[in-house]
């Protein structure tokens, strides 16, 4: 355990010292740092554990001049969560509450603690749904799903976490507090701040607490597994299934190349006999049961080898498969993480271009899957030293050439704040950079998180 320099309640003296150079504070606020503080001894930042006090910490830390990186689940790809240069870590996950769901209007006020699964059980246990789900569901915290504007699978239908953003309230820079929890549908006085929040990666302020969108919960389900053969086969498939299904709610995709490493590592059968190069799991979801409306559009389609997963255990079993990509991917090495969008109509140009590009950059091997209906392509490219950027510039650059982003869902980060200019154009980034200088003159919200350090006149 690490040395304990600062003890007491005194949270006003405590957050000074924390500012000014102290590591740790103990006593009252042992459960946070027991949780935080091999994250500490490993990294050697400053860590603060006490998340009701953040606007106490942010107050602190402006006077002093002390640069802060907000993290809840820690479960971001682009590092925007971790502290690179002794940092203040400022740790969101005690704020934990989660508020009475409003069922009328279908809203809920969490703190930005709260884990996305919490989110899910207790709009679920209100006849409720959270509308927003993706793999890390147990460990990523709504305040970093906001502060990312997360999207997963059921964003085709739902929207990403922007759209379930009935409001929030953030401490910024200079530790004021805004707060717009009332959770209007109409309420346009003004500059809407907490939206400007929802995807500023922690940059603009600490998210404190979030008022949720919630959607009527369809608790009748349906997924299809369809083999394909090209990606082009696949936006076909999605453009009969958005015409013909309307209770279509997520599609997303892998590549038989995936497939393979999933299985392996999950050390299971394919439950599909004739293997092809293309996949799509589309799921439907609705009152009363979608499945005679799912089979009759993918037979419409041309389909008659899908495999139908009504009950939701088979449901669940497919979507480990799409699911435990990140997981293989990571047990066969160290992969260079890239999240690009593109317009539906280049994803074809994109996945058949995609292997030579990074083959040419000198990389072994890449994995393609995502979320085919928001034309969202998590590319996994494995066999490069770590260090070397050509393989991601080359994945960037061609995403950038088909008219698309260099991140779609995961954020910009450290990872990607070098490529933000070239995505965004020079207008663009000098507009974000007016933005932060007026909201955190300092600089000290997340250093370097999505707008790269720049020596500025
Ligand atoms: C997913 O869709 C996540 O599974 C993670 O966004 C993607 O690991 C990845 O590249
Ligand atoms: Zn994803």
């Amino acid at each position: 355990m690490a040395k304990c320099e600062v003890r007491g309640n005194d949270y006003d003296k405590s957050f000074e010292l924390i500012a000014a150079g102290a590591r740790h504070i103990f006593d009252s606020f042992e459960c946070a740092i027991q949780a935080i503080a091999p994250v500490c001894e490993h990294c050697k930042c400053r860590v603060i554990g006490h998340g009701t006090e953040v606007a106490g910490v942010m107050a602190a830390c402006s006077r002093q001049g002390a640069a802060v990186v907000p993290q809840g689940g820690n479960t971001g790809l682009v590092g925007a969560s971790v502290p690179r240069n002794g940092e203040v870590l400022v740790s969101l996950r005690r704020l934990a509450a989660i508020g009475e769901v409003d069922e009328a209007i279908g809203q809920v006020t969490v703190g930005a603690g709260v884990t996305l699964a919490a989110l899910q059980d207790a709009a679920r246990a209100a006849g409720q749904d959270a509308a927003l789900d993706f793999g890390a569901r147990d460990s990523c915290t709504v305040g970093g799903v906001v502060a990312c504007d997360a999207g997963g699978a059921r964003a085709l239908r739902h929207g990403t976490a922007r759209a379930h953003v009935a409001g929030l309230e953030a401490v910024l820079a200079d530790g004021s507090i805004v707060s717009r929890l009332a959770g209007l549908t109409k309420d346009n006085a003004g500059y809407n701040l907490p939206q400007l929040l929802v995807g500023s990666e922690g940059t603009l302020g600490n998210i404190t607490r979030v008022r949720w969108k919630l959607a009527p919960l369809l608790a009748a389900r349906v997924a299809a597994l369809v083999p394909l053969q090209t990606a082009r086969e696949a936006a076909d498939l999605l453009r009969a299934l958005r015409a013909d299904a309307p209770s279509l709610e997520s599609c997303d995709f892998f590549l038989d190349e995936g497939l393979e490493l999933v299985l392996e590592h999950q050390q299971r059968e394919s439950p599909i006999k004739d293997r092809s190069p293309f996949y799509v799991l589309a799921e439907c979801a609705a009152q009363s049961d979608p499945t005679e409306e799912l089979a009759a559009a993918l037979e419409d389609a041309g389909i008659d080898d899908a495999l139908i997963a009504d009950d939701t255990a088979s449901r669940r079993g497919l979507w480990t498969l799409r699911e435990g990509h990140t997981d293989a991917i990571n047990a066969a090495g160290v992969p260079h993480k890239l999240d690009i969008g593109v317009p539906l109509r280049e994803l074809d140009r994109f996945i058949d271009a995609v292997p030579g590009a990074v083959e040419q950059a000198g990389a072994e091997r890449v994995i393609l899957f995502g979320h085919l209906g928001d034309g969202n392509v998590h590319v996994n490219v494995l066999g490069a030293d770590p260090d070397d950027e050509r393989p991601d510039e080359a994945v960037l650059e061609l995403a950038i050439k088909c008219g698309g982003t260099i991140s779609a869902e995961h954020g910009v980060g450290v990872a990607k704040a070098a490529y933000l200019e070239r995505a965004r154009g020079p207008a663009e980034l000098a507009a974000m950079r007016a933005i932060k200088r007026a909201l955190d003159p300092q600089n000290l919200l997340n250093p370097g998180a999505v707008l790269a350090v720049t020596r500025e006149p």
